[in-house]
């Protein structure tokens, strides 16, 4: 798979650091500046070619692909540095397959000859299509040869190698320990769990509106004005509770089940209190209790006052914590 071996490539540098191999410091100097006119040629290529100039980037391209041949051969020692591939002998280079190397397109020689022509406007007066035809071929096989030649010294490489691998290595880690995190944090084990009532209000929803994730602005679960409030959360097995947070319901009325106590239970019959709230709290701003790993498996919220006419209605209650062993 090409992508693979791009990014294999793009990790290990092996053909980057054969490539420099090879290079005596004189070429690398020569290459480098050829490589500093191909990057200069082909980025104003791309722009002509965006405001539809499309003879002016064919040119550009040319004689990018002119720059990196040449750039090619000096790394190589194929050609004396100070030289380069003049058009006609890059012409009987292609024909001749002296280059096959670099896996250029045969169609190469035909355009070659358009683009090398004595007369100037011999671009411009090909068919708008033709010149697009010879953009793409010419960007393709300007991209090949890229990657034949190199710029960089061995010991540029090696860093490079090196610092990429090392990035690697601390992405991974970092994902691996993100991920060990992740599954040791608490989860909400309140959702979905059964939730009892001291009573439901008439036309209000089932007390499981209180564990089913949502926070709304209504209520998840509302009680008669029986004057001993509560909801009790089940969580079916006991639990080290890391916190609890209790969502108020979201159409007012905050202040009327204050105060409320966060009560724990083993049994279901014995509670312990927790917490207790005075103070107004929200939908949006709810209650947070941190337990620090108390160990309960029932979650009771309990008006905590005298008044025959006390009621609770809660948006969502949820739990976090790891049953316990
Ligand atoms: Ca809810």
């Amino acid at each position: 798979m090409a992508w693979l071996s791009a990014v294999r490539e793009w990790f290990l540098l092996r053909e980057a650091e054969r490539l420099a191999e090879g290079c005596t410091d004189d070429a690398r100097a020569e290459v480098r500046v050829l490589g500093a006119g191909i990057d200069a040629r082909a980025k104003m290529a791309r722009e002509a070619a965006d405001e539809h100039f499309d003879a002016v980037s064919v040119v550009l391209l040319a004689q990018a692909l002119e720059l990196a041949t040449s750039a090619v051969l000096i790394g190589k020692g194929e050609l004396a540095c100070g030289s380069v591939l003049g058009r006609a002998e890059l012409i009987r280079r292609l024909e001749s397959g002296e280059l096959a190397e670099l896996g250029l397109s045969e169609s190469l020689v035909e355009l070659a000859e358009i683009v090398a022509s004595d007369d100037p406007s011999r671009v411009d007066r090909l068919e708008p299509q033709r010149r697009r035809d010879a953009i793409a071929l010419l960007s393709a096989s300007l991209k090949r040869v890229r990657k034949r030649y190199e710029v960089r010294t061995r010991r540029r490489i090696r860093v490079l190698r090196w610092l990429r691998l090392s990035g690697l290595g601390l992405l991974l880690l970092a994902m691996l320990t993100g991920g060990v995190v992740w599954a040791l944090m608490p989860s909400n084990v309140a959702r979905g769990k059964p939730v009892t009532a001291s009573s439901v209000r008439a036309g209000t929803p089932s007390p499981g509106g209180l564990t089913d994730g949502e926070v709304t602005d209504g209520y998840g679960a509302h009680t008669e004005n029986d004057g001993k409030a509560w909801f009790t959360v089940d969580l079916l097995v006991p639990h080290r509770i890391d916190r609890v947070i209790v969502h108020h319901r979201g159409d007012g009325y905050h202040s009327d089940p204050l105060p409320l106590a966060l009560e724990l239970s083993l049994d279901g019959q014995t509670f312990q209190r927790a917490a207790l709230r005075d103070g107004t709290f929200t939908h949006k701003k709810p209650w947070r209790v941190k337990l620090g790993g108390q160990t309960a498996r029932y979650v009771r919220l309990r008006v905590d006052r005298k008044d025959p006419n006390s009621y609770l209605a809660l948006g969502e209650v949820e739990v976090y914590g790891k049953p316990s062993r």
